[in-house]
């Protein structure tokens, strides 16, 4: 199949506000382990990825870098014909701290700039905390790390710059003092977390869903169960598709960009595989009747007194 027939059920690629082309399925790599993530980078890009999902908080971004250079070196792909992207952590949302962060990505990932990089998580931890707990919660400076994080897609070396886990509120709220409007939120969003508010602000801002946990996580401690969710195994029936393959060609045909992880050759082949065929109307609009949930909560992220979020309520301003 050529591109151009691909395309016809595409799109291979979404256009941000920058301009730029992001590749529409890009490989996850939380949780990928090391000694794996390596092997399933060079594997996604031979089966025809051009997309890869990095955060400086997955601790794996030095086996990704290695894993590039063999990529380039052996000319599987140029630097340029690649999508990367990376996340500022929690504890680096200081100002002075945002371009340390992402050097120090940079450095790992052995490259000269990202694709595109991302606040993470919308809260701040103490410099140097890892994880979170109500010990190293911190005051936020959302607006401060913005004006930071601005500085970089200045400087060239994030070539567009976003978020990630805001809610409608917070991207609304973002975009009042954004002086470079966020190019990509990226969210929890699949078939039983479809987001229908945020979507529809994204469509209206230009700033680009793009979907994590495109699965629903089986198989982790998120414990998501949506490839077994009836309307979406009765579709895939239909179709002769994987419930994994409908799932995520509901999130491209819903103009989302999708992030699966897989760490297996086989799997990372069929969720590519979402190009020559596509859901149509009559089974499209049987996603709507399916029971919504979020997964990913963010509970550890919650303390009545230590966090600025008390709640999972203020933590997503109502979206739960
Ligand atoms: P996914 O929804 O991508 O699910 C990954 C799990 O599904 C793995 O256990 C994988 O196992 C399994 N799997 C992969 N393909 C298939 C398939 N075709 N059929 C059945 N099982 C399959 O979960 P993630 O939570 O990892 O999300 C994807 C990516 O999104 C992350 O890796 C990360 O890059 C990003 N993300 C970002 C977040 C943020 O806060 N910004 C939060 C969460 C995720 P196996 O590897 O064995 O194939
Ligand atoms: C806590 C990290 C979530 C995955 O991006």
């Amino acid at each position: 199949m050529t591109m151009e027939e691909a395309s016809k059920h595409g799109p291979l690629h979404f256009e941000l506000n920058t301009g730029a082309k992001m590749p529409s399925v890009g490989l996850g790599t939380w949780r990928a382990p090391a000694g794996e993530v390596g092997a399933a980078v060079i594997a996604a890009v031979k089966a025809g990825y051009r997309h890869i999902d990095c955060a400086r908080v997955y601790d794996n971004e030095k086996e990704v870098g290695e894993a590039l250079k063999e990529l380039f070196s052996t000319g599987v792909v140029k630097r340029s014909e690649i999508w990367i992207t990376s996340k500022l952590w929690c504890s680096d949302h200081l100002p002075e701290d945002v371009s340390k962060a992402l050097s120090k990505s940079l450095e790992d990932l052995q490259l000269d700039y990202v694709d595109l990089y991302l606040i993470h998580w919308p809260f701040r931890t103490k410099p140097g905390s890892t994880g979170w707990n109500p010990d190293v919660f911190a005051p936020p400076c959302l607006p401060e790390t913005w004006a930071a994080m601005e500085g970089l897609y200045a400087s060239g070396q994030a070539r567009a710059i976003g978020v990630s886990n805001f809610s409608t509120k917070k991207l609304q709220d973002l975009l009042t003092y954004a002086k470079v409007p966020p190019a990509v939120n990226q969210v929890e969003c699949h078939p039983v977390w479809q987001q229908p508010a945020l979507h529809n602000l994204c469509q209206s801002t230009s700033v680009h869903l793009s979907a994590y946990s495109p699965l629903g996580s089986p198989g982790t401690w998120v414990k998501g169960e949506i490839l077994k969710e009836p309307i979406l195994i009765e579709i895939a029936e239909k179709l002769s598709k994987s419930p994994a393959q409908v799932a995520l060609r509901w999130g491209i045909q819903s103009g989302h960009s999708v992030l699966p992880k897989s760490v297996n050759e086989s799997r990372i082949k069929e969720n590519l595989n979402l190009f020559d065929w596509c859901i149509p109307p009559d089974l499209f609009s049987k996603f709507s009747a399916i029971h919504q949930q979020r997964l990913l909560r963010g509970n550890c992220a919650i303390h009545e007194s230590r966090s600025p979020y008390k709640s999972l309520e203020e933590l997503w301003d109502g979206e739960i």
